[in-house]
């Protein structure tokens, strides 16, 4: 796109408004009308620059100072008032704060509040735009703070082993809070590190808004063609406070006399004013029109009820709630599989029909997966669907955040269930609020090799479902035999919320169930009762489950097993139902005791069945060491399976 008159005059209108809009909220600020905010005042030609760059369907991921991306891309500006106000008819309904918030229809994906956590969501959809082929791009913007976060090296560094069209745009205005550059980076300029990612890196003047544009025009025209990510180093200046309250004390006040001579739209302005395309009474009749549009709807939005809900309707848009489609399973035409089996023909059937489906991983195509779950799915689904990645947890899991956006239902392999902790942030922050914050379901299945049995130690075999347990917005999926594993996988696949699928890696090829030929699904959030008993209920789940199967053989007690299959949410109407029918109740899990998922029903039915107890509740899981790497110790020392014995007599002789 050129340049001509009336697209240099739109330019500046579009330069003006966030300009008016801010002038408008440090006034409200003053007033105590809005609460925080944080100034972009002074590098409005980065974001209108970009966002008029590009096409109103090209992704934009905004921070904290990019109103100019929302104005630029026409947003109702009754609504994005409400929004920062937190006043009924905001895009986040009172649930987050100004401009945390995705949009769909101006392709807006706005922040968290984590620095750098949107990068590797904006490869999910550079990803999509590659693999249906769309030639749209994403642009995420990023602070020079946010440049020293994980996230950060992560996204780009698969991005550009992916060649993902997306450019990842630094706005680097001197200071992250009040830590000046000098004391956040070594490199001279951080496009320095692009060549170290195998990329191109460009500066431009972040204060003039023609440079930002032709330099965002160029690469995503290039990009669209031929894709590939692009770091660009935007230079400008913080002209006031971190946010407003904190001030600027700390600024040396010649750099702020020097930047103030570059402000963008003063320098806009002369040149516009030097190729004679507007005078003193155009940038009146300008000022006049903006004012007229934006104020008008400040204050209808201040007018506007603060925002009201229930308690009911808040727990609800925590999870998207599609209603669940029953596949039927025929268990007529089964055949005897493993566990492992079972996980894989589930996932292999998926594929064949849904092409929406797509696995990452570390190792999962050539090598088919450290457990060999994938082998051979890479000769039939090919290498765009089955992906091997980087060891870059975080930036994987994001992108599937942004895969899952787009329509797609990425499946991501964690190695071992241990090390989703280097994903955390994204899992807690991003896939788990998002539906809850901007009602946007997030579709993102995580399979997790999980649990003890292998000796493989501290970091290959700990339970780690417990923290995430605590995560509103997350399913805990954990499965303790082949032909739940299969038809729960599918369910997981399809669920639009994002799904934690435990898999235990000593049940992978040690345990053999009659599993149906075809796709089936079995409904998550429903518990199943393995075992029909009188005297006590053992609730439990994964390899709990066959503990408990093999307790019981030799039992004189009538024994219920209450197999729990989903953690989160949990199936409180059979664990009541459970505690009414025997009076008794052992909970039984692998992971350590204390904050484990037993504790919480222990609670519930303390507080809503206590009546029905004839005995205290027992709680069975293994001691709070980390998982010890011999196999003797975490038998016979560490694990709960030795001491099942001793507290069902307990219980029983109550
Ligand atoms: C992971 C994380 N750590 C710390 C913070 C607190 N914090 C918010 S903004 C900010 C400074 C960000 O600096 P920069 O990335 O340069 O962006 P700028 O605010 O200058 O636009 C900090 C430290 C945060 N939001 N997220």
């Amino acid at each position: 796109m050129k340049l001509d008159d009336k697209k240099l005059l739109e330019l500046y209108y579009y330069l003006k408004l966030p300009r008016y809009i801010e002038e408008r909220m440090l006034l409200l600020l003053r007033q105590g009308k809005i609460s925080k905010w944080f100034s972009g005042i002074g590098q409005e030609a980065i974001s209108v620059g970009t966002t008029y760059a590009l096409k109103d369907d090209d992704v934009i991921l905004p921070m904290h100072r990019n109103l100019g991306v929302f104005t630029t891309r026409k947003i109702n500006l009754n609504k994005l008032f409400c929004q920062l106000f937190g006043k009924e008819g905001g895009y986040t309904k009172g649930r987050d704060r100004t401009f945390h918030f995705g949009n769909l229809n101006y392709a807006i994906i706005g922040m968290i509040s984590h620095l750098a956590a949107m990068l590797p969501v904006a490869n999910g959809f550079g990803l999509s735009f590659k693999l249906k082929k769309n030639k749209n791009i994403a642009v995420a913007f990023i602070g020079e703070g946010a440049t020293s976060e994980g996230d950060f090296h992560e996204a780009i560094n698969l991005a550009s082993v992916w060649s993902l069209p997306v450019i990842f745009l630094i706005e680097n205005n001197g200071y992250g809070l009040s830590t000046p550059i000098y004391e956040q980076y070594k490199c001279k300029d951080l496009i320095d590190r692009a060549a170290g990612y195998g990329m191109i890196g460009e500066i431009v003047d972040g204060n003039n808004v023609i440079d930002v544009f032709k330099v965002i025009s160029n690469y995503a025209k290039i990009i669209r063609k031929t894709p590939q990510p692009v770091l660009i180093e935007a230079k400008t200046f913080r002209m006031r406070g971190h946010e407003e309250a904190s001030g600027i004390k700390y600024v040396p006040k010649a750099l702020l006399n020097k930047w103030s001579k570059k402000d963008p739209i003063v320098n806009f302005e002369k040149f516009l004013e030097t190729k004679k395309l507007i005078t003193k009474s155009y940038k009146n009749k300008i000022y006049k029109k903006i004012k007229r549009q934006v104020l008008p709807k400040i204050d209808k939005a201040l007018k506007s009820d603060v925002q009201q809900s229930t308690i009911n309707k808040e727990i609800y848009d925590v999870y998207n709630n599609k209603t669940f489609k029953k596949i039927e399973c025929n268990m007529s035409d089964c055949k005897k599989i493993r566990f492992v089996d079972s996980i894989r023909e589930s996932l292999y059937q998926k594929l064949e029909k849904d092409k929406r489906t797509i696995i990452m991983g570390q190792d999962i195509a050539e090598y088919g997966g450290v457990f060999k779950v994938t082998e051979g799915f890479l000769d039939k689904f090919g290498k765009e669907r089955i992906r091997n990645t980087p060891i870059t947890e975080s930036a994987v899991i994001g992108t599937a955040m942004g895969l899952a956006i787009e329509g797609f239902k990425p499946i991501v392999e964690m190695q071992f269930a241990d090390f989703v902790s280097d994903g955390f942030n994204q899992i807690v922050n991003n896939l788990a609020k998002t539906n809850y914050r901007w009602g946007q379901a997030i579709n993102v299945t995580l399979r997790l090799p999980t649990g003890s049995g292998i000796g493989a130690g501290p970091f290959h075999s700990q339970s780690n479902e417990a923290w995430f347990f605590h995560v509103p917005g997350l399913k805990l999926v954990y499965p303790s035999n082949p032909f739940d594993a299969k038809g729960l996988l599918c369910s997981s696949i399809d669920d639009p919320n994002p799904v934690l699928f435990f898999e235990h890696k000593a049940l992978y090829r040690s345990m053999k169930g009659d599993v149906p030929k075809k796709l089936y699904n079995i409904e998550i959030g429903k518990s199943n009762i393995i075992k029909e008993g009188t005297d006590l209920s053992i609730i439990t789940y994964g390899m709990g489950v066959n503990w408990a199967i093999n307790y019981i053989r030799n039992s004189k007690y009538s024994i219920e097993i209450l197999d729990l299959r989903t953690l989160l949410p949990l199936d409180e109407e059979n664990i009541y139902k459970t505690v009414k029918k025997t009076n008794r109740v052992l909970i039984l899990h692998e992971d350590n005791i204390t904050g484990g998922i037993g504790a919480e029903i222990s609670a519930l039915i303390v507080e809503n069945y206590f009546h029905f107890l004839d005995a205290p509740i027992m709680r069975l899981g293994s001691i709070d060491t980390p998982i010890p790497f011999s196999l003797n110790l975490e038998k016979e020392i560490y694990l709960p399976i030795n001491k099942i014995d001793e507290k069902i007599k307990k219980l029983m002789s109550f």
